[in-house]
C-alpha cells in the first residue's frame, strides 16, 4: 500500500452529510478561509496535517541535495546564491511546520513520524546530484515543478496554509531562475559544459514530472481533497501545464527532452509526452530510492545531533515560564 497515512474515504453526498458537515462544505464552496478554531471534519484536518506535514518534510529534506554543492560551487557568488537558497527551504519548512502545529499536531511528533518512515516527503529528493549542473536542473525543473503545484495552493481552503504559500511562492520563483540562469550559463559554455547541462536534464526529466503524484487515476486522495479545496487542481492537470511551460525554455537553451514521444498536440493545445516509470516512482515511494536510506539517516544525525540545542531551549523556556509569576509578584 503506497498510501498510508489517511485513507480519503470516499466523498460523502449532500445527504450523507451531517448539519455540521453540510455547512462546512458551503463555506468552502462559497470560498471562505477556514481558520484553525472553526469547526471542521476530522477527514479534513487529517487531510491537513498529511499534507502539509509532508509538504515541510520535503523543504527541510530538500536542502540536501543542494547543500551537498554549496562547498563545491563554481564561483563565490554561485556559493552565495545557492546558501541563501538552501536557507529559504528551511524558512518554508518552518513556516509550514508552523500551519500544520495550528492544526494540534507538535512538531516533535511530525518529524517522529518521518524519521520512522510514517510520513512521506517529495519523491524527487530521493535522487542524486551528481554534477554542478544539477544545481541548475533542480533550480528549473524541481523549483519549477514546485511553483507549478504551489502557485494554486495560495488560494488553498486552509488559512495558515494559504498564508504560508503565499510567502513561499514569492522566493520560490527566485529559486527558480537562479536554476534556469545556472542553464544558461552551462548549456553555453564549453561542449563539455553543455554535455553536462544535458546530462542532468536528462536524468532530472522523469523525477520531475512524478513530483505531480501519481496519475489521476491512481491518486486516491484528490478527489476529496479537491473537494475541499485542500488542492486546486489534479495531479495531471499540474503535470501538464508543466511540461507545456518547459518545453520551450529547453528549447531555448538549446537542450532536449529526453522523450521521443514529446510532441505538440494542436487539438488539446498541449505537449503530449510519455508517461514517467510509475513502477520507479512506487518503489521511491515504498523506500526504494536511489538516496532514501541516505537521506533518512541524515535527518536522524541531524536530530540527534541538536538534541543538547533543543534541551537547552526547553530547560531555558521553563526557568523563563517559573520565573514569570514571581515577577508578577513583586
Ligand atoms: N512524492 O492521492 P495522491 C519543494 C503520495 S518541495 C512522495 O495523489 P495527494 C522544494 C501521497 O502523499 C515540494 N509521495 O496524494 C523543496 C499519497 O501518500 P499518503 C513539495 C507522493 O496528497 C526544496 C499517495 O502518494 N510539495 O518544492 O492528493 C528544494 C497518493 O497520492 C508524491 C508539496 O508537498 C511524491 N511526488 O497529492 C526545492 C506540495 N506524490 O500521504 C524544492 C503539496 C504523491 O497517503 N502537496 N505521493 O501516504 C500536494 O500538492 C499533494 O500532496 C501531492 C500529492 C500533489 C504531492
Amino acid at each position: 500500500m503506497y498510501a498510508q497515512m489517511v485513507k480519503s474515504e470516499g466523498m460523502k453526498s449532500g445527504e450523507e452529510m451531517s448539519p455540521e458537515e453540510k455547512a462546512f462544505q458551503e463555506r468552502i464552496d462559497r470560498g471562505d478561509k477556514i481558520e484553525p478554531k472553526d469547526w471542521m471534519p476530522d477527514g479534513y484536518r487529517k487531510t491537513l496535517v498529511r499534507q502539509i506535514g509532508q509538504h515541510a518534510h520535503s523543504e527541510i529534506v530538500g536542502q540536501l541535495p543542494e547543500g551537498n554543492w554549496i562547498t563545491r560551487a563554481p564561483t563565490l557568488e554561485r556559493k552565495a546564491i545557492l546558501l541563501a537558497k538552501v536557507q529559504d527551504e528551511a524558512g518554508h519548512g518552518l513556516y509550514l511546520y508552523s500551519a500544520a502545529e495550528t492544526l494540534g499536531v507538535s512538531r516533535d511528533e511530525l518529524i517522529e513520524k518521518l524519521h520512522d518512515g510514517r510520513m512521506k516527503y517529495s519523491s524527487i529528493f530521493n535522487y542524486p546530484t551528481l554534477t554542478w549542473a544539477d544545481m541548475g536542473a533542480v533550480g528549473w525543473l524541481v523549483d519549477g515543478a514546485a511553483i507549478m503545484n504551489q502557485v494554486p495552493l495560495q488560494r488553498t481552503s486552509f488559512g495558515p496554509y494559504s498564508r504560508a504559500m503565499i510567502r513561499i511562492c514569492k522566493e520560490e520563483s527566485f529559486h527558480q531562475r537562479q536554476g534556469f540562469a545556472v542553464m544558461m550559463k552551462m548549456a553555453s559554455g564549453t561542449p563539455e559544459q553543455k554535455a553536462m547541462a544535458q546530462d542532468a536534464l536528462n536524468r532530472f526529466w522523469f523525477p520531475s514530472l512524478m513530483m505531480f503524484g501519481p496519475s489521476d487515476k491512481d491518486s486516491v486522495h484528490s478527489a476529496q481533497s479537491m473537494a475541499w479545496k485542500i488542492k486546486m487542481n489534479t495531479n495531471d492537470e499540474l503535470r501538464q501545464k508543466f511540461v507545456d511551460q518547459t518545453v520551450p525554455q529547453a528549447e531555448y537553451l538549446g537542450l532536449t527532452i529526453p522523450d521521443d514521444k514529446l510532441a505538440w498536440n494542436e487539438e488539446k493545445g498541449g505537449y503530449d509526452f510519455s508517461e514517467p516509470d510509475w513502477t520507479e516512482f512506487f518503489e521511491v515511494l515504498k523506500g526504494n530510492g536511489p538516496c532514501n536510506r541516505e537521506r533518512i539517516a541524515a535527518r536522524r544525525k541531524a536530530w540527534d545531533d541538536g538534541a543538547w540545542f533543543r534541551d537547552g531551549l526547553n530547560a531555558y523556556a521553563e526557568k523563563r515560564a517559573r520565573r514569570a509569576p514571581l515577577a508578577a509578584a513583586e
